[in-house]
Parts: C-alpha cells; structure tokens; sequence
C-alpha cells in the first residue's frame, strides 16, 4: 500500500535553499528572510487527492491536486510563476513536474518512519528539505 502523507510536519533541515531560491530570480531581501523560517507541512490525502499547504511567519502556500491530473499552479506569494503541474505516486514517492518558464522545474516527497522528505529542483539546483512528524494527541 502507498504510504499516507497526511499530518503535520515541521522543518528540520533545508540545504542548498538559497541556490534554489536564485534559480527562481528571488531577490536577495526576500532569501535572506525566507533561510531563517521553518516552515510547516500539513497535508491532506483523501484517496488519490491530497492539498499540501506549507505555512511560515512569512508566508503561506496552498496546493490541491488529484495524482494524474495535470492543473494549472500559481506560485502566488513564492516567485508567481504559473505552471502545467502534473502529480503523481512512483513507488511510494509523490513526484510533481512543474512545467513552466523554468526547466526541469518540480520536487518529489517521500516518507521514511517519521521522516518527511522532500527535494525541490530548477534548473540545475536540487533543495533538499526534512520534516519530521508532529504526534498528534489523542
Ligand atoms: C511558503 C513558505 C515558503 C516561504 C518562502 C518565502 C518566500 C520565498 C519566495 C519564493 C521561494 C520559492 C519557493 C519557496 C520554497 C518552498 C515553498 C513551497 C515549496 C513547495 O512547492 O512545496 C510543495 C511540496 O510540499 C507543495 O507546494
């Protein structure tokens, strides 16, 4: 069975963000305040339907999509870009190609106990980012 997304994750680690940032043509300012937060992850999975919403003291990003579905994505609040963003499930990783201005564009999540990863691509620079499980009460 594929794994279940669904939760609350919290940043743990995040490499080679800046790199990332300036292959989208964010400003200085804007990356320099955008290193220091640790954004949350809380996504919703509903079969094959899910919406990732990632959440920070400075802003805030909300996708929804159905696997195999290609949509249109605003970036709206990140580098306002709009993309054709097809999502799908390959052996347990949700990979998401973002087919816009910028080449070879997209990220790709998986999950690995209480570990959330996610790598984040443009151009020639990969993001690599850990979240980790927030445990729900109960
Ligand atoms: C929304 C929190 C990000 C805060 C960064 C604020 C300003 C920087 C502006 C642009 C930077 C470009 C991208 C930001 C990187 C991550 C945010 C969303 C990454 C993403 O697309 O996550 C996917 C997979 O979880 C779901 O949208």
């Amino acid at each position: 069975a594929p794994p279940d997304f669904s939760g609350t994750w919290n940043m743990v680690s995040n490499e080679n963000f800046d790199r990332y940032m300036q292959s989208l043509g964010i400003d200085m300012i804007t990356r320099n305040l955008a290193k220091l937060i640790k954004p949350q992850k809380i996504i919703e999975q509903n079969g094959d339907s899910f919406v990732i919403r990632t959440l920070s003291s400075l802003r805030n990003y909300r996708v929804q999509f159905t696997l195999g579905e290609e949509f249109d994505e605003d970036t709206k609040g990140l580098d306002n870009r709009k993309c054709k963003t097809l999502v799908t499930l390959d052996n347990g990783r949700l990979v998401c190609v973002q087919k816009g201005e910028k080449k070879n564009r997209g990220w790709i999540h998986w999950i690995n106990g209480d570990d959330l990863h996610l790598e984040l691509t443009c151009e020639d620079q990969v993001c690599k980012q850990l979240y980790r499980r927030v445990q729900e009460n109960h």
